[in-house]
């Protein structure tokens, strides 16, 4: 049986990026199912600091979330969550990061493959959305533009409601893995925005409600969008 790993007696990690930021949230949220302590310093939009010098030293892009453990700094929000899970193995291969990343090629790659695909695929089509609904006033908002991103997510999470008719409780088996992590994030969102459509995705509803259920979701993913 996993057993809580000593990742508590770690040195905090300091991460860069502010709490609304989805990619710096997956993060945050990882950290919470690894119990990892962690200093979270406000960065990004109305924040600034990406643009500063000592900021682009340590993350060229100027983008959010930067994660400094040590002597790594690290960008890419799903490389850090590979890396936070991976060295919770190194450190105690029985903690619970074991699951979160789970050992054996077909297994992390089943995992892998909803972590690019989140990026590659979902972020795109659901970036009108979740900007025009969310970040947009009104009177502002382009609705057709709206529209079509909402058509092209529901498309999306429609694959992940038919993945799900494995019937498994997570979406690569009966543990939550990084997988969940990043498809939870994003179904934060769909689920937070009002829309006068959505199809009827039971599957996913019931994975989402029990994602919901995590003291790290409550905590970091459940805020309200801004
Ligand atoms: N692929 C990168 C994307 C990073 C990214 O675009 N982050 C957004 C926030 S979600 C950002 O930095 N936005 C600019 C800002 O907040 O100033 C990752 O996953 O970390």
């Amino acid at each position: 049986m996993p057993h809580p790993a000593p990742n508590a007696a770690r040195a905090p990690l300091k991460i860069w990026g502010r709490a609304n930021s989805v990619n710096v949230q997956k993060v945050l949220w990882c950290c919470g199912e690894l119990g990892l302590p962690f200093e979270r310093i406000d960065a990004g939009m109305q924040h600034g600091m990406v643009d500063t010098p000592e900021y682009r030293a340590m993350n060229p892009n100027g983008r959010i979330p930067t994660v400094q453990d040590g002597d790594l700094i690290l960008w890419e929000s799903n490389a850090i969550m590979r890396y936070l899970a991976l060295r919770g193995i190194e450190i105690d291969p029985r903690s619970a990061a074991g699951l979160l990343y789970p050992e054996g090629a077909a297994h992390r790659a089943r995992v892998d493959r909803w972590l690019d695909w989140t990026l590659s695929t979902l972020q795109p089509a659901e970036r009108n959305l979740f900007w025009g609904m969310v970040r947009t006033p009104p009177g502002k908002r382009d609705q057709p533009a709206i529209d079509a991103s909402a058509k092209a997510t529901a498309e999306l999470w429609r694959i992940v409601d038919a993945h799900l008719a494995h019937g498994l409780p997570f979406v690569e088996g009966e543990n939550a893995t990084l997988a969940d992590i990043v498809l939870g994030a994003y179904a934060r969102r769909w689920f937070g925005i009002d829309l006068p459509a959505r199809p009827d995705l039971p599957r996913m509803a019931a994975w989402y409600a029990r994602l919901a259920e995590r003291p790290a979701f409550r905590q970091h993913i459940a805020p309200p969008l801004t």
